[in-house]
C-alpha cells in the first residue's frame, strides 16, 4: 500500500521529497512508512560513489558532473541527485555550508536536488541512512545519484559499496606521494581521477596511481602488457568484457571566480562512467552488484537493529559494573560479551 506522502512522492512533488527525505533521515515511522511503499520503484538510478581525502575537489567535480548531466551532451537531461555526506559534526562542520555554497549554481534548476547529511554516529548508522535517502531519490525517478563522502573510514566505505561506479579522487600537491589515498579505497575505485590537473605535479601523481592500481590488480597487469606485446591478436580477437581496468582520468573542476581556470575532461570522464555502466550492465554484474548492495544493506541494517534493540535493555549501570569487571581483569573479554547479552533477560 502506497503512504501518501511516497505517493506524493512518486508524483515528483518536491516538498513532499524534502519532507520523506527528513523523516527517513530521523529514521522515523513516517519515514519508514515511506520506505517500504516506495522501495518498489528503485532500482533504475546509476548510483555514482565520489570519494577521496578532504580538498582534492569532490564537492567541486560532483558539482561538474551534476551539470554535464543537466546539460547531457548524449540525449535527454538527466535528473541528478546529490547526497553529500559529511563524516564531521553538523555542529563543528563549516564544510556542509562550504558545499552549499559552491553547489549554488545547481539550485533552482528543478532536474537536481541537494542533499547534505551528517554523521549519526552509531554503527553503520551513517551508511544505512545513506542508504535509505538513495532510496527515496531512486524511487523518485532520478536518473543519477552522486554520493560525495570522505574516503577516510570503514563508515565512509561501506558509502561507497552503495554505488555502481566509484570514483576515487586524488589531486597533486596534497603531500610528497599520494598518501592520502588508502590501498583498501584504491581497491574500490571503478575510475580514478586525478583532479586539480592544472597544478604542477600531476604527471607524478598519476604515476604513482598507476605504480599502485598495478599493485592493486597484478592480473590485470599483466593482462594489458601481454596486449601490448600482441596487438593485432588482440585487435582481432574481442576483449571478454567481464574485466574492467579502471581507467585515470585528469579533470579540472575549480570552482568558477576570479582567475579560475575552465573545467577540463568532464566530458571525458562521463564518457568512462558511461562506459562503465554498459559494462556493468554487459557482463550481469549490474544485477550483482544490486544484490550485493542490498545483501550489504540488509547486514547494516540488522546488525544497528539489534545493537540498538540490546542498547534498549542495558542501563548504564549494568554496563558500567560489567565493564568494569572486564578491566580488572575478574571476567574476560568473552565473558564480558556472554553477560552482557544475557544481561537483556535480568
Ligand atoms: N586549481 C584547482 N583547484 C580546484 C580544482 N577543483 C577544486 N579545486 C579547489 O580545491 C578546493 C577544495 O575543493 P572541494 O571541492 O571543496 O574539495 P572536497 O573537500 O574534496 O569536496 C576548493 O578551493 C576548490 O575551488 C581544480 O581542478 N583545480
Ligand atoms: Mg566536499
Amino acid at each position: 500500500m502506497t503512504s501518501s506522502l511516497a505517493q506524493a512522492v512518486l508524483e515528483g512533488n518536491r516538498l513532499a521529497l524534502a519532507r520523506t527525505l527528513t523523516q527517513v533521515e530521523n529514521d522515523s515511522p513516517e519515514g519508514r512508512d515511506a520506505l517500504n511503499a516506495l522501495f518498489p520503484y528503485t532500482g533504475h538510478a546509476h548510483l555514482i560513489g565520489v570519494t577521496g581525502a578532504p580538498g582534492t575537489g569532490k564537492s567541486s567535480l560532483v558539482n561538474q558532473l551534476a551539470r554535464h548531466y543537466r546539460q547531457s551532451p548524449e540525449g535527454e537531461p538527466q535528473r541528478v541527485a546529490i547526497v553529500a555526506v559529511d563524516p564531521s559534526s553538523p555542529f563543528t562542520g563549516g564544510a556542509i555550508l562550504g558545499d552549499r555554497i559552491r553547489m549554488r549554481d545547481l539550485a533552482g534548476d528543478p532536474g537536481v536536488f541537494i542533499r547534505s547529511m551528517a554523521s549519526r554516529g552509531s554503527l553503520g548508522g551513517l551508511a544505512s541512512a545513506t542508504a535509505s535517502l538513495v532510496q527515496v531519490f531512486d524511487a523518485a525517478g532520478f536518473d543519477i545519484i552522486l554520493i560525495e563522502t570522505v574516503g577516510a573510514g570503514q563508515s565512509e566505505v561501506d558509502i561507497v559499496r552503495l554505488a555502481h561506479t566509484t570514483l576515487v579522487i586524488e589531486a597533486p600537491g596534497m603531500g610528497d606521494d599520494i598518501q592520502a589515498i588508502k590501498a583498501g579505497i584504491l581497491e574500490i575505485a571503478d575510475i580514478l581521477v586525478v583532479n586539480k590537473a592544472d597544478r604542477p605535479g600531476v604527471e607524478n601523481t598519476e604515476r604513482a596511481l598507476r605504480g599502485m592500481l598495478e599493485l592493486a590488480h597484478p592480473l590485470k597487469r599483466s593482462e594489458r602488457h601481454h596486449s601490448r606485446l600482441e596487438e593485432i591478436t588482440v585487435a582481432d580477437t574481442p576483449k571478454s568484457n567481464k574485466e574492467w581496468i579502471p581507467p585515470i582520468q585528469r579533470t579540472v573542476c575549480a570552482a568558477s571566480g576570479p582567475g579560475s581556470t575552465q573545467p577540463a575532461g568532464i566530458n571525458d570522464l562521463g564518457k568512462l562512467i558511461a562506459r562503465h555502466r554498459q559494462h556493468l550492465k554487459e557482463s550481469g554484474e549490474w544485477h550483482t552488484r544490486d544484490r550485493d548492495r542490498l545483501q550489504a544493506e540488509l547486514m547494516l541494517m540488522v546488525q544497528e537493529a539489534l545493537v540498538n534493540r540490546w542498547q534498549s535493555h542495558l542501563t548504564d549501570q549494568t554496563y558500567a559494573r560489567i565493564f568494569n569487571d572486564l578491566v580488572s581483569r575478574r571476567i574476560s573479554p568473552h565473558q564480558a560479551v556472554v553477560t552482557l547479552i544475557n544481561g537483556e533477560i535480568e
